[in-house]
């Protein structure tokens, strides 16, 4: 951010880093039907710097978790008003499943075997109330920081290391959900496949570390024209997958279009040279009830026809 001697510009850069602070922050979902108890955690919470959402009731909690993402741990009383801890805890993990959110259970129950039953549910930690206020931020912050590492290891096991978009793995296994939740709720989704025409010509002719840079660069444009709304994944070598959340045939070809267009009419600065690179695609949009590898079969196929046709086209 540049920052111009102006009051607006000022605070939109106050604002700017007061978001990208806040989204780096750890979020705990704090639940207790007890407000004194919820006051307390909360109180202690904070002061590690945690974002905080504090409800009262299991009910509450939940309905937490399906509207805000990026909730990273959910620190709840056992013993809530409208339901037990074990049944909040395994709600959690049907519904979000094991890696989202990590949770933590607490209990003034003096049953000695509530905390083995705890985490033999799948709970991360138990603290037994009353607690030492440092052995209750030692384990919040060890939780915290285990978390932190799961997700680190989840996008970099969906990412492709090369162009740092998402990788085959990850488009294969979001693929099938994506279209599964866009034909329940009726709407529209295109998938497309993109790949670099002659680009073993282009590495013979530059060499591989110029087709390498080549690949980074063309991700990196696909990416930026593609946007979060769609999926954009490298499947391998020098093609790439794209799902187009809510595009019918029309859109999607619009877009395929736009993006073949603008990657011939913008040469790649490589080592010096100015590479001029085309790409061909492929586009299929789903309809009735069939598999993704159906539809990412179609596209294959219409990426093949668009090969044999002169390349630099997209065919649907
Ligand atoms: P077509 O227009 O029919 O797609 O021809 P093509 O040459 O692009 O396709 P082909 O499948 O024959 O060659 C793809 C080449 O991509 C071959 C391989 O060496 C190269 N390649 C695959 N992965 C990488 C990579 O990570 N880096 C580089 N530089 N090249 C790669
Ligand atoms: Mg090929
Ligand atoms: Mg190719
Ligand atoms: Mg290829």
């Amino acid at each position: 951010y540049v920052v111009k001697d102006s009051p607006a510009a000022i605070q939109q850069l106050v604002l700017a880093v007061d978001r990208i602070l806040t989204s780096g922050k750890t979020q705990v979902l704090v639940v207790d039907s007890d407000s004194e108890s919820l006051r307390q955690q909360v109180n202690l919470i904070a002061k590690q710097r945690f974002q905080i959402v504090a409800v009262e009731s299991g009910a509450a909690a939940l309905e937490a978790l399906d509207s805000r993402t990026g909730i990273d741990m959910v620190v709840c009383d056992i013993d809530l008003a409208d339901m037990d801890g074990f049944t909040l805890l395994s709600e959690i993990r049907q519904r979000h499943g094991d890696d989202a959110v990590r949770v933590v259970g607490l209990s003034k129950s003096d049953d000695r075997m509530v905390a083995a039953r705890f985490l033999r549910a799948g709970g991360d930690e138990y603290i037994q109330k009353p607690f030492l206020v440092e052995e209750f931020n030692s384990r919040i912050f060890h939780v915290a920081a285990i978390q932190k590492r799961v997700q680190s290891l989840h996008r970099i096991a969906a990412r492709d290391y090369l162009t740092d978009i998402y990788n085959r793995r990850y488009f294969f296994e979001a693929g099938p959900r994506l279209v599964d939740q866009a034909l329940r709720r009726g709407e529209a989704m295109s998938i497309a496949i993109l790949d670099i025409d002659h680009f073993k010509r282009l590495n013979d002719t530059y060499g591989h570390e110029v087709g390498d840079v080549v690949l980074k660069v063309v991700s990196s444009r696909l990416k930026q024209r593609v946007g979060a709304r769609h999926l954009l994944a490298r499947l391998g070598g020098e093609e790439f997958g794209i799902i187009f959340n809510g595009l019918g045939l029309v859109e999607a070809l619009d877009h395929c279009e736009h993006l073949r267009m603008e990657l011939a009419s913008q040469p790649i600065d490589a080592d010096g040279e100015a590479l001029t690179i085309t790409v061909s695609a492929g586009l299929a949009a789903i309809s009735e009830r069939e598999t993704f590898d159906n539809y990412l079969n179609a596209a294959d196929q219409f990426l093949y026809m668009a090969k044999h046709a002169g390349r630099n086209r997209v065919f649907s």
